[in-house]
């Protein structure tokens, strides 16, 4: 068994877990948020057969996309007197950072 641990943007994670329940998998959805932008986002767990790893992997592909996002950088130190004029700069966020792990045991009590 595999534990497939999928990190995809907000507005992605509502689409992903319909599509992922309507194919029959089980999904667990946890509110998290990345450390570089710190900005909400989703990890999804799906615990799923090792056959099943690609099907899962396709579901994702397909319903979750990337995005371009500007964020303004943090302003440097400054003297006094000193200004600074923000440039935003183009993020490009990935659809999906997937991990597939090895599941040690699965038990439901
Ligand atoms: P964030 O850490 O908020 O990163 C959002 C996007 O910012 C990243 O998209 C990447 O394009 C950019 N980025 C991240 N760190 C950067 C840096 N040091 N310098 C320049 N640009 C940087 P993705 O790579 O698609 O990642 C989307 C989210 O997936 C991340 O949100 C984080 O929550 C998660 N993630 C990505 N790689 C990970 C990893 N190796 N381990 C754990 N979580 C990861």
């Amino acid at each position: 068994m595999k534990l497939v641990l999928s990190i995809v943007q907000s507005d992605d994670a509502g689409r992903l877990v319909e599509a992922l329940t309507r194919a029959g998998y089980r999904a667990t959805t946890i509110s998290t948020t990345g450390g570089f932008l710190r900005q909400g986002n989703a990890t999804i767990l799906i615990g799923v057969e090792d056959d099943r790893v690609p099907h899962v992997l396709q579901l994702v592909r397909e319903n979750c996309h990337s995005r371009h996002q500007f964020v303004n950088p943090l302003p440097p130190v400054m003297e006094p007197g000193e200004m600074y004029l923000p440039t935003p700069v183009d993020v490009h966020i990935g659809g999906a950072t997937v991990f597939v792990l090895d599941v040690a045991q699965f038990a439901q009590f």
